[in-house]
């Protein structure tokens, strides 16, 4: 079991190396958008929220798919026990980010789930990375998956919410409630294309 295993060297260098390509890829896209700000005196990113999963929550995940909350079965299901979250002000620049990722050389792209051409049926937007990142210790290379959302601030600012409802009503959201989401998912939708034609305007009277 997990909980047995959570004192043990094993656990502690898996999280240690969850953690370190963590930092790894946050220093990539903290360069990145700097860049961005030093090339073009604009920043694609408004902020970055990064975190590793804590054991009860890799657990209660395990069991609500339906697996045994082990050691390996952690390592094998949960994807994303390293994971960060890009806020942008545009959709432009989610897909801008997604493609410079996906060109680092040293990173793998394992997997991507696009919910802004594809959203949920509750509405939810943003886009996924699943990527493998390099860790580089004292005498080894070791690879750990992180996973990246990247999503406007209007659909983080849905999704909070839409987090915080499932999590009031144990996943049970009534009717009504789910209803008024899915329409403030349309209307934050609407907001972004706007507000890109906008900026797309305001570019246009640059100095
Ligand atoms: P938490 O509490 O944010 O960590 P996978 O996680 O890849 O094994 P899945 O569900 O196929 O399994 O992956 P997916 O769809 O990429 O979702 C992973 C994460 O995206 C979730 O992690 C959420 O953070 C976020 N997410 C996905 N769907 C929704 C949604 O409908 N609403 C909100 N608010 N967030 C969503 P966790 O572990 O479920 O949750």
């Amino acid at each position: 079991m997990l909980i047995d295993k959570m004192t043990s060297y094993e656990f502690k260098k898996a999280m240690f190396l969850y953690s370190g390509a963590l930092r790894e890829m946050n220093t990539k896209i903290q360069i990145i958008n700097e860049e961005f700000a030093l090339k073009q005196k604009t920043n694609p990113i408004e902020h970055i929220k990064s975190r590793l999963k804590t054991p009860e929550s890799i657990i209660a995940k395990l069991v609500r798919r339906g697996y045994q909350p082990t050691f390996e079965n952690a390592l094998k299901y949960v994807d994303d026990i390293a994971g960060i979250r890009i806020i942008c002000a545009f959709t432009k620049d989610i897909y801008i980010l997604a493609d410079i990722i996906n060109s680092q050389s040293d990173i793998t792209v394992l997997r991507v789930k696009d919910y802004i051409a594809n959203p949920k049926e509750n509405g939810y937007r943003s886009y996924h990375m699943l990527v493998d990142v390099p860790v580089f210790m004292s005498d080894e290379m070791s690879k750990a998956r992180v996973e990246i959302q990247i999503r406007t601030i209007a659909m983080d600012f849905w999704a909070s919410l839409e987090h915080k409802m499932r999590y009031k009503f144990e996943s049970q959201i009534p009717e009504n409630l789910n209803f008024d989401l899915l329409e403030c998912a349309e209307i934050v939708s609407y907001l972004d294309e706007k507000m890109l034609l906008l900026n797309n305007e305001i570019e246009k009277y640059k100095v």
